[in-house]
């Protein structure tokens, strides 16, 4: 076992976060490691699925006693519709985020707030949706785009147009299973029907169901918000940022973004940047402005820009903890309503921005497209007035931070990879050489490992541990949301130092490649970059993506989001980890559709491995890595 001397530890994370614990008491704040304790121990039935609250008969819970709903439905029926509702709310948030994204394009002229950033992407995107080119004008050629990937969410008939990425064995397993996703609303939206009283409950066409919603977001939705993200943003390259709340600095302003939509972090970092902006700041007696972020939208600009990541899902109290946020700016999406009541402790601004996430105790600053230089600029202003009401006696930035190299598009994977091999590149270049690093064994195979926090787990504690395991044995990680955040922090995206921790062959394909053994992919919209990498690896190979030596990982996931997620990764043939339970441990029957070798697998050729001891995990993740090899004879 290495020494990971050079890394971030969980217990310095902890300590930080324990000496900001001080100052929440010393104020009378409100934490979440408090909220935890008065919600312990959690509902059984809730906990198991087990509880049905979909018509005003019940609520019905299952026991021994009392195996059936008033209506009749037995465990089964209960715990896969509750399934089913879980991944709609899932699919609906990163499909409506990838929406948003699309109205955003809509608006892009080339004064406007907005513009083209990527227009090669654009032009790629349209040819593959058979759209003429030609001598078009980037901007009608944007909006046209923009309103065919509109029409996606209630088209009338037929399938995702992005599910052509896909290779033809997987397109073929999809339709044979009748779950290729069709209007990304009508999935979301018949889920809901299924799930309604008096209509499924048959664990299989709950469970098929729940897999169609879970790909309409990932090769729809989720697609189309990356794409369009990179259109209007730019495609990620790899830059250099930090990581963790060390990032704030005391004598400047410190404005946070947080939540998941980068229309509106794009324009704070722009405004931030303003060299008026500055000077106002140092008129206030700051010396500049810094802006941090927190969750996806940390991701996104981290991405692009190289803005600092102060932390994940679980830190985002610790931010306003430090005493010395001036304002956190949300867009929608894993914000907790304790950040109200909790600035309120101390000067910060709490600033919502859209009307599908409005909270308690916040200042509601509208944003949209149309205004959004003007929205921008009024927030950083309002952080910038508010330096001065700063207690000096709150203010404690804990010392942490680590390097990190960010912006891990599949352009830029591809492209920096090439420098590992010789291969043939063409025109938009080749998965080869990752292929033949992966073939010839220098790499055992590749984890994606994304997902958030959950108070269940210690605190990043299984994202870092299995991580370093996975670079001891010379499995490359690919990551994106707070999983990524959490590697970032500890120090695994340090080129330099994490490398010291791999197995020899990782080890050579970084130092020859310049790249950190953990790859930032994004967001939590970015998975879908991942499934294109999947779909590239097996074309480029001619082997199903289920026999790849890949599999997923999301070990603390909490959100809806994260099990549409998981649903699109398992139906797309890769194998998915999970150390936290998805509440359907009530039901034989859901459980063995899920996990069982002849439920889902038999449709898509993956399943679920749930494992919360993540030790255990870890183990199962690398015997599946190498039961494939062995499988491939590799
Ligand atoms: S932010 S969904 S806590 S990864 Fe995408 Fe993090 Fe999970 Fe939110």
């Amino acid at each position: 076992m290495k020494d990971w001397a050079f890394t971030t530890t969980i217990e310095e994370m902890e300590a930080a976060t324990n000496s900001l614990l001080e100052t929440a008491q010393k104020v009378g704040a409100d934490t979440w490691q408090q909220r935890v304790k008065n919600q312990t121990p959690h509902c059984g039935f809730g906990e198991s699925g087990t509880c049905c609250r979909i018509c005003s008969m019940g609520p019905c819970r299952i026991t021994k006693k009392a195996p059936r709903g008033i209506c009749g439905c037995d465990v089964h029926g209960i715990v896969g519709r509750n399934f089913l509702m879980f991944t709609a709310g899932g699919a609906a948030t990163h499909s409506d985020h990838g929406r948003e994204i699309c109205h955003t394009l809509y608006q892009t002229k080339p004064d406007g707030n907005y513009t083209v950033k990527d227009p090669e992407k654009l032009i790629r995107i349209a040819k593959e949706w058979g759209v003429e080119t030609e001598g078009k004008d980037i901007y009608d050629l944007a909006h046209e785009i923009a309103e065919m990937a509109l029409l996606e969410y209630g088209k009338p008939f037929g399938t995702q147009r992005f599910l052509k990425r896909a290779p033809e064995h997987t397109q073929k397993l999809w339709h044979d299973a009748e779950i290729e996703p069709r209007a990304i609303d009508r999935e979301v939206s018949q889920s809901l029907h299924m799930s309604h009283m008096g209509c499924s409950s048959l664990p299989e066409a709950l469970v098929r169901q729940a897999l169609r919603a879970g790909l309409s977001d990932g090769w729809g939705g989720s697609m189309a918000g990356t794409e369009f993200s990179d259109v209007l943003f730019g495609t990620p390259k790899p830059i250099d940022t930090e990581a963790n709340i060390g990032v704030m600095e005391k004598d400047n302003v410190n404005i946070v973004v947080h939540g998941h939509d980068p229309s509106l972090s794009e324009m704070i970092v722009y405004y931030a940047n303003d060299p008026e902006m500055i000077a106002y700041a140092k008129s206030m007696g700051a010396k500049g402005i810094t802006v941090s972020g927190v969750c996806c939208t940390s991701n996104e600009v981290a991405m692009r820009h190289g803005i600092p990541m102060a932390g994940n899902y679980l830190n985002q109290e610790n931010v306003v903890l430090t005493g010395a946020c001036e304002a956190i700016v949300v867009d929608v999406q894993c914000i907790f309503p304790a950040l109200g009541p909790l600035s309120k402790c101390f000067h910060t601004k709490f600033i919502t921005t859209s009307p599908i996430a409005r909270i308690p105790d916040s200042e509601f600053i509208r944003f949209s497209s149309a205004t959004a230089g003007d929205n921008a600029k009024a927030i950083v202003k309002m952080a910038i007035e508010n330096f001065k009401n700063r207690k000096p006696e709150l203010v404690n930035i804990p010392n942490l931070k680590q390097k990190a190299r960010v912006g891990y598009s599949v352009e830029a994977i591809v492209k920096v990879l090439d420098g590992v091999a010789n291969s043939q590149v063409d025109e938009f270049g080749t998965t080869k050489p990752l292929l033949e690093c992966v073939t010839s064994g220098v790499l055992r195979g590749a984890v994606a490992m994304v997902g958030c926090n959950n108070p269940k787990v210690r605190p990043d504690s299984a994202h870092i541990g299995l991580m370093k395991k996975m670079l001891e044995n010379d499995i490359i990680v690919i990551t994106t949301g707070c999983a990524a955040q959490a590697a970032a922090k500890a120090g695994l995206m340090d080129p330099e130092k994490a490398k010291e921790y791999c197995g020899a062959g990782l080890k050579r394909v970084c130092e020859l490649a310049g790249i950190p053994p953990v790859l930032h992919m994004g967001s939590c919209v970015d998975i879908s970059r991942m499934m294109i990498l999947a779909a590239e690896l097996s074309k480029d190979s001619g082997i199903p993506i289920s026999q790849l030596p890949v599999v997923g990982c999301a070990p603390e996931w909490m959100s809806e989001k994260a099990v549409s997620i998981g649903n699109y990764v398992v139906a797309t043939g890769i194998e998915t980890f999970l150390g936290v339970d998805p509440y359907v441990k009530g039901s034989s029957e859901i459980c063995e559709l899920l996990t069982g070798e002849h439920g889902v697998k038999d449709w898509v050729e993956a399943k679920y491995v749930v494992d919360t001891d993540i030790e255990s995990l870890g183990d199962k993740m690398i015997a599946c890595i190498e039961a494939k090899r062995a499988a491939l004879g590799i």
